[in-house]
């Protein structure tokens, strides 16, 4: 019985994989794609929607999937932004996968504005950055590649120092760690070095930035870093693509 169960997730893996890479060569010349997972409510929504409205000031052409079971009100907050968004709702299904995200990209995003800036032409090849919110779990997400360019797991203050110690998995698949809502860190009794030390032991080496999308600290340095990621991978796409 067991066996059986190994094998048959083996073989969902291994075709979340195939679709994973698909969705890889399809965007290589395109977005810079970021995705985002944390536990419910370490503040995914709230990051993404200031970073989308940062990045769309400067003109960039973005827009945002996003995972729930149930409900489109992440998708509608995004929105709010102005920037493209839509909700991909699981059900019962406690991840996103390769080819839900497939799934929601034909004819998406429909061309907005009138050319100028923040404007987006019709389909993901044309932005500048796609983002894709999962849902909020620490366990499902971290076996399931979206073929994504750059995964982030959030850690709010509010939640324990413990984690990354508790859900290893996630955080050792993902490229980087944001600890977020640093505005409640004195009122929760954060403990950072633990916090930075548990990830430490997880993830030897793995970049942390601390923000608070609310009051903005350290909003910065995470821009910076996604406006640094985003001409490097065009870049190796026009070189994989000269003759
Ligand atoms: N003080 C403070 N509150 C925050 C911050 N970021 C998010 N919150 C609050 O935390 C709660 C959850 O935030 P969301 O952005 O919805 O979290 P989420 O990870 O998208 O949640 P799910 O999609 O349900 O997993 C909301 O009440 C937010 O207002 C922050 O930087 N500081
Ligand atoms: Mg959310």
């Amino acid at each position: 019985m067991t066996a059986r169960i190994v094998e048959v997730r083996q073989a969902v893996l291994k075709k979340n994989d195939l679709a994973a890479r698909a969705l890889r060569a399809r965007w290589a010349g395109g977005p810079l794609v970021v995705s985002l997972v944390s536990s419910p409510g370490a503040g995914k929504t709230t990051l993404l929607a200031a970073t989308l409205a940062r990045l769309r000031a400067e003109g960039a052409a973005v827009a945002a999937l996003v995972g729930d079971l149930a409900t489109d009100r992440d998708a509608r907050a995004l929105a709010a932004t102005g920037a493209p968004a839509r909700q991909i709702t699981t059900g019962t299904v406690c991840h996103l996968d390769a080819e839900m995200v497939a799934a929601h990209l034909d004819g998406w995003p429909p061309a907005t504005g009138d050319g100028g800036e923040g404007a987006v032409a019709a389909g993901v090849d044309t932005l500048d950055y796609l983002f894709i919110e999962n849902v909020g779990n620490l366990v499902c997400p971290s076996s399931y590649d979206l073929g994504e360019d750059l995964r982030a797991v959030l850690l709010s203050v509010t939640e324990g120092e413990d984690k990354p110690l508790k859900y290893p998995t996630i955080f050792n698949t993902s490229d980087l760690a944001l600890i977020t809502k640093t505005d409640l860190a004195a009122a929760a009794g954060f403990d950072r070095a633990a916090a930075l030390a548990n990830l430490e032991a997880v993830r030897p080496g793995m970049a942390v930035l601390e923000v608070s999308a609310k009051s903005g600290a350290g909003m910065e340095a995470w821009l910076e870093l996604l406006r640094t990621r985003q001409p490097e991978k065009a870049r190796r796409a026009s070189i994989t693509a000269a003759p």
